[in-house]
């Protein structure tokens, strides 16, 4: 059965699979309730909490410098894609649009249907983080988060948002979903920050 989903990772590949977990075959979907049905038309990202106020259209997003990313996804549930290709806006650029209060050191980010996760501002504005659009070359597929997801990938990817459409900047910690529900409030696949000590 196991044969069937994951594949032994070779051994140059090995050193870049986190402990416990396996490669998958495919890029599995993992998603909590349904895809919700976003189209750009009506796209709306919002900024809220302690920075200035401020709305992002589709159009705003797509006039900031575009970029490309590979980079290795970790799902908490033990399976691992390496060199993931995605195209979107690195944060540290989108983030130049953003006016930040000084007392702001986390950010809740907010999607379509209601999904939330949290993080430290600084695992938020590290330079390898991106909102994606293209998957692979293609539009993102609706399953995997588009028209635009976050991608956080020094983390597992339940902080990486799909369908993303807001960011709460807070000066103190709050948990989000997953979070609220038995996961790390940091989640490093590395030193396998899989669940909170809160319920151990
Ligand atoms: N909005 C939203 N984002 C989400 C999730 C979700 O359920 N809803 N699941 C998270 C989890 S647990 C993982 S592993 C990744 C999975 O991304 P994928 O479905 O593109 O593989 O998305 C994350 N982002
Ligand atoms: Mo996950």
């Amino acid at each position: 059965m196991l044969g069937k989903f994951f594949q032994k990772p070779d051994p140059d590949l090995q050193d870049r699979v986190p402990p416990g977990q396996h490669l998958a075959k495919g890029f599995p979907v993992l998603t909590y309730g349904q895809t919700p049905d976003v189209t750009t038309n009506d796209w709306q990202f919002k900024i809220w909490g302690l920075a200035t106020p401020k709305t992002f259209t589709w159009d705003d997003i797509m006039a900031m410098p575009q970029s490309e990313f590979t980079a290795d996804f970790h799902c908490v549930t033990t399976w691992s894609k390496l060199d993931v290709q995605w195209t979107g806006v690195k944060v540290v650029d989108f983030m130049q649009q953003v006016d930040l209060a000084p007392d702001a050191a986390y950010v809740m980010e907010h999607c379509y249907g209601g999904y939330t996760t949290n993080l430290a501002l600084a695992d938020f504005l590290k330079e390898e983080n991106f909102f994606a659009h293209t998957l692979f070359g293609e539009p993102l597929p609706p399953e995997h988060g588009g028209p635009l997801r976050l991608v956080v990938p020094h983390l597992y990817a339940w902080k990486s948002a799909k369908w993303i459409n807001g960011l709460e900047f807070l000066s103190q910690e709050d948990l989000g979903f997953w979070e609220r529900n038995g996961y790390h409030r940091r989640g490093e696949p590395w030193s396998e920050e899989r669940y909170s000590d809160r319920f151990s």
